[in-house]
């Protein structure tokens, strides 16, 4: 048999079957003690632990039992973070906690076919979809008992405890990115994250781990209105899996590396040993999971590349493309070589002729990338696709501080339309509005007055050929 990940709206807004005994399995693992690999809190220290933060939020008490050091620095705080190991290391934490859930619901004598539902906040027609069902909101599950799925530190975005995810805080554009690894500066992060040995976090997220990732986690998880605010669970790693929605915000994401491969033939897993290995070398941690005996199974990348493999076994409802599919016309866009650009300053553009050859990479570009962070820099030149004639270029402009989403301007500087990262650059637009040179040119890179700037754009396609000067200043 294998198993289906359903799409937790589907299931209703309502009670199902499928959520009732997720509230029963969670209530069994919660009644298991902390030293057990099976048990609610055990999982989510797999995840990241912080001792005093859980007893703050009263998930263990100061006298709880931890388990050996040696087992703790083998299976705790392992979670994989700004890394390519970030959707293997995940898909691997998932499988371990559906099969222990599976286990204790059916040992309840719950259906045997019990799967792990996956929260897709994108779905199109489903105006609620952003939100979450009352399966999750309830204060009591059927039978009048406390509902396991909902806890106090779940505050959403204004801390008042309701979950309405912001739609432009959970786009998609990352599905248009062709690598799965990126690089740690300069250019894209790549689909699925850059290089790195075991990295529990620090440096740069890949452009599924940042948006939708992050931003549901800190959608999800907010802070309480107090003063010091208590972050929500899914606010920080070292608590994120406490909270029962964690499990479905990820089996989504974990579906999107599936809808990702899905949607372009030139989306593939990376085939470098590196990766395909996991984190070698004398004591670097490896990947390690609880089986439903609670017995450490070790796995690598390369053993998390099939989800009907014998190992996973599963598949999900619905992948289908968010995006509408690859435009057939569609060529990706290269994203030029922007380590090689200068750091990144304040209001400028091309302040010195550009050089820009197919291939060749080589592009100067003076006033890049500025954004509040550096995530917000790299988004920036992450997503493309074009359909620019030999010998144009495009460009392409657009601001984010504010929660905008992209904007075009034309040659007079003047604002065209704003429209969602993931209409940017189908061929209409590309074609109809930026791909002539008439739109090279110093003006083009003079933000409206008053406009906080993430980031400047560029972009020009593979089958681009020749050399284009841009205009000195
Ligand atoms: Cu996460």
């Amino acid at each position: 048999m294998v198993f289906t990940r359903k799409n937790l709206w589907r299931l209703g807004d309502d009670w199902n079957d499928t959520m009732l005994w997720y509230a029963r399995g969670v209530l069994a693992l919660q009644a298991r003690p902390l030293t057990d690999p099976t048990s609610w809190t055990y999982l989510a220290a797999m995840h990241g632990f912080a001792q005093a933060r859980w007893i703050h939020y009263g998930y263990i008490t100061s006298s709880t039992p931890l388990p050996s050091l040696a087992v703790r620095q083998r299976d705790w705080d392992q979670c994989q973070h700004q890394t390519g190991f970030f959707l293997p290391w995940h898909r691997g934490y998932l499988w371990s906690f559906e099969a222990i859930v599976r286990d204790a619901i059916v040992k309840l004598h719950g259906p045997a076919d019990w799967a792990l539902p996956y929260w897709d906040y994108n779905e199109k027609g489903n105006p609620k979809a952003r939100q979450l069902p009352r399966a999750l909101t309830d204060a009591q599950m059927p039978g009048n008992k406390p509902n396991p799925l909902v806890n106090k530190f779940r505050f959403g975005r204004n801390g008042s405890g309701k979950v309405d995810v912001d739609p432009n805080r959970i786009r998609l554009n990352c599905l248009t990115e062709r690598d799965f690894l990126g690089v740690a500066s300069g250019g894209s992060a790549g689909f699925g994250g850059v290089p790195t040995s075991f990295n529990h976090g620090s440096g740069r997220n890949g452009m599924l781990e940042s948006e939708p990732h992050n931003n549901v986690h800190v959608e999800v998880g907010g802070q309480s209105n107090q003063s010091p605010p208590d972050p929500g669970l899914m606010s920080v790693p070292n608590t994120a899996a406490l909270d029962p929605v964690f499990w479905l915000h990820h089996a989504n994401i974990d579906r999107l590396w599936e809808v990702w491969l899905k949607r372009d033939a030139k989306h593939k897993n990376p085939t470098v040993k590196a990766w395909l290995d996991g984190p070698t070398g004398a004591g670097v941690r490896k990947f390690v999971v609880p089986d439903v005996k609670g017995h450490p199974v070790t796995f690598t990348p390369r053993d998390m590349l099939n989800t009907q493999a014998h190992n996973l076994n599963y598949v999900y409802q619905d992948t289908s493309d968010p995006l509408g599919g690859v435009h057939p016309l569609a060529v990706r866009a290269n994203t030029f070589a922007l380590a090689a650009a200068p750091p990144a300053r304040q209001v400028g553009g091309p302040d010195s002729g550009s050089v820009v050859e197919k291939y060749g990479l080589r592009l100067t570009l003076h006033g890049f990338g500025r954004g509040r962070s550096p995530d917000e820099a790299s988004v920036s030149y992450s997503f493309e696709y074009c359909d620019l004639k030999e010998g144009e270029v495009g460009f392409c402009f657009w601001r984010r501080c504010d929660g905008l989403g992209v904007i075009f301007w034309d040659a007079e500087g003047k604002e065209m339309r704003e429209t969602n990262c993931v209409l940017f650059g189908l061929p209409e637009d590309f074609g109809r509005h930026s791909a002539t040179q008439r739109y090279v040119g110093w003006d083009l890179f003079k933000p409206p007055a008053g406009a906080c700037w993430a980031a400047v754009g560029f972009s020009a396609c593979e089958i681009m050929t020749g050399k284009l000067r841009l205009p000195s200043r």
